[in-house]
Parts: C-alpha cells; structure tokens; sequence
C-alpha cells in the first residue's frame, strides 16, 4: 500500500503538539497506518516543558482517520503548577494555591498545502 502522502493535490500539512510520553505511540500508529512524520523535540512556551511536534504531510481526504488516530493515543493531563514556580512568578499571580492547567491530548493545526514538491 503507499503511503498516505502520495496525493499532490488538496494537500495538508498537520501540527500536532503532543506529551513526551505519548510521541513514541503516536509515532508508531501513525506509521502502521502509513502516513509519514516528522518529529521534532519542543518545548512550550507556558509551562517551559519539553513536548513533541510531528509535521504530518497528508491529503484532505485522510484527516479524519488521521485526527482520529492522533485522539486515540493522546490524552489528556493535569498539571498542578506550585504559587512558588518560576511560572506562577511570570505570570505575576497572586495565587497562594497550586493551580492546576489541563495538558493536550493533542494541539493540532491543520494548514492547506499551496505546493508539494521533491525536488
Ligand atoms: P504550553 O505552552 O507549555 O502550555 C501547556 C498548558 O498550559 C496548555 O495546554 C494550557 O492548558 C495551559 N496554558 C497555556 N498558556 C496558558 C496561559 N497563558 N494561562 C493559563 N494556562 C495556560 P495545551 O493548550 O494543551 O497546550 C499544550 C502545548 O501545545 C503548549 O504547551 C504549546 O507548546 C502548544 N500550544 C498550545 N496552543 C498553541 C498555540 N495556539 N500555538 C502554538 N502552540 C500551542
């Protein structure tokens, strides 16, 4: 079977930022299914943890399955940020109690491909 970045035509081009720990199966689904990745090592911006961005070449007509393969391997998580981390400090809060800040399953943009091309 090819794979799924075969279609030059009504190309996508998928971001999706996940958790560390869900990368490696998300990564591995994803190419049992056929679709090929790029995978990147980054960090966010708010928390200043390190997290995952794949760049997933596809076709329109495999965002569903893809999406769908993305939300089955990526949960959601909590994470308690302490009124004494250097983050609280940024944010200038006043809190006095942990807070608590929801993490992924997955951010995912999807951007509409003007130009595929190997050269
Ligand atoms: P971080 O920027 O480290 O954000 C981690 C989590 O912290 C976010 O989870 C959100 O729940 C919370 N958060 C972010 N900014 C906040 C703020 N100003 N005040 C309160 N809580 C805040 P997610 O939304 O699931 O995002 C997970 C990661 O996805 C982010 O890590 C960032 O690396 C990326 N991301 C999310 N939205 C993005 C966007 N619009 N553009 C680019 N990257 C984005």
């Amino acid at each position: 079977m090819s794979d799924k970045n075969d279609s030059i035509e009504d190309a996508r081009l998928v971001i999706a930022i996940v958790h560390d720990n869900d990368a490696d199966i998300l990564e591995s689904s994803l190419e049992t299914a056929h679709f090929r990745v790029t995978r990147l090592k980054s960090s966010g911006g708010f928390l200043k943890e390190g997290n995952t961005t794949f760049f997933i070449g596809t076709a329109a007509r495999y965002l569903d399955e893809l999406m769908e393969i993305i939300d089955e391997n990526c949960r959601e998580r909590k994470r308690t940020i302490s009124p004494l981390s250097p983050i609280a400090a940024e944010m200038q809060s006043y809190h006095t109690l942990p807070m608590e800040v929801e993490v992924g399953g997955a951010t995912v943009f999807v951007i509409e491909v003007e130009q595929f091309k190997k050269l």
